[in-house]
């Protein structure tokens, strides 16, 4: 039966053999990857948001499907919680993005809840690169971590990985019986996987249990990222935010070391427009 390797953070966790078996398997678990404090905080900024939201899709056909008839997903949360805004400038996290997209090099693609419901069922499996399907290459377009804000179990909806299928042939391959595991991880833990690993969410057979992960993706910052950080976060908020998050959701413009610009205002940074 495939699995993950999984570890747990600490101050002398060795993160080049973390690196070494997300490249070997297309995915790893860090487990205590938040501390206590900070799960508590992220649970509690976005309990409300859970709340208040129905479940299912607003887009029809293909997509009602992929998202989840009962499954909630919340986006533009650096706009209402300064825990994801911390959790944003973390070292760990973001040296996945350094690592395999290049320092300043990639934006935040998604940073979405997705609450997976009592009665959901398990979501076709994809690539995440297939998001921009003219992109795709050899090296990494794309990678993610999936923050556990509950405990991910097999029945509740933990992720559906197949493990070294970041290696596989072909755009979308066949996913062979036996080929597959599931991301099971205590709250607090961290998914980071490559966005050429098969993988999608689980289902949830549980009559009454929120499995609430915070899918939070990186892409190249030449690539339009799945979610419009500029509209769900307010340019009164963006202001406030530290100038590495601006970056990250794109209210700066990318400019990596050899030189090319893009996403400018008046031919000059868009940051400026955060100044005064
Ligand atoms: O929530 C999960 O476990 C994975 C979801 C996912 O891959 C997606 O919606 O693109």
């Amino acid at each position: 039966m495939p699995e993950l390797q999984h570890f747990q953070r600490s101050d002398d966790l060795d993160w080049d053999r973390v690196f070494a078996a997300f490249d070997r398997d297309g995915g790893v678990i860090v487990e205590g990857f938040l501390d206590e404090a900070l799960l508590a905080r992220l649970q509690s900024d976005v309990a409300p948001l859970v709340a208040k939201k129905t479940p299912g899709s607003t887009t029809p056909g293909l997509w009602t499907e992929f998202h989840g008839e009962q499954t909630k997903r919340i986006t533009g949360l650096p706009a209402v919680s300064p825990a994801w805004v911390e959790l944003l400038q973390d070292e760990a996290y973001r040296s996945m993005g350094d690592r395999y997209l290049g320092r300043n090099e990639y934006w935040l693609n998604t940073g979405q809840l997705i609450c997976i419901g009592p009665g959901e069922t398990a979501q076709m499996l994809h690539r995440d690169e297939l998001n921009w399907p003219h992109a795709m290459r050899d090296d990494e377009i794309t990678v993610t971590a999936i923050f556990a804000l509950t405990d991910f179990t097999e029945e509740n909806g933990a992720t559906v990985i197949a493990p070294g299928s970041n290696h596989w042939e072909g755009a979308l391959p066949e996913v062979p019986p036996g080929t597959t595991c599931r991301a099971t991880m205590p709250a607090g833990s961290a998914l980071l996987y490559s966005g050429k690993v098969v993988h999608g969410g689980g289902a949830n057979t549980t009559e009454d249990e929120w499995r609430v992960g915070l899918h939070a993706g990186f892409c190249r910052g030449w690539l339009r990222a799945e979610e419009n950080h500029q509209l769900t976060v307010p340019l009164d908020v963006a202001k406030t935010l530290p100038a590495d998050v601006q970056y990250l959701l794109g209210f700066r413009s990318y400019d990596p070391a050899f030189g090319a610009r893009l996403g400018l205002i008046d031919y000059d940074d868009a940051g400026r427009l955060l100044e005064g």
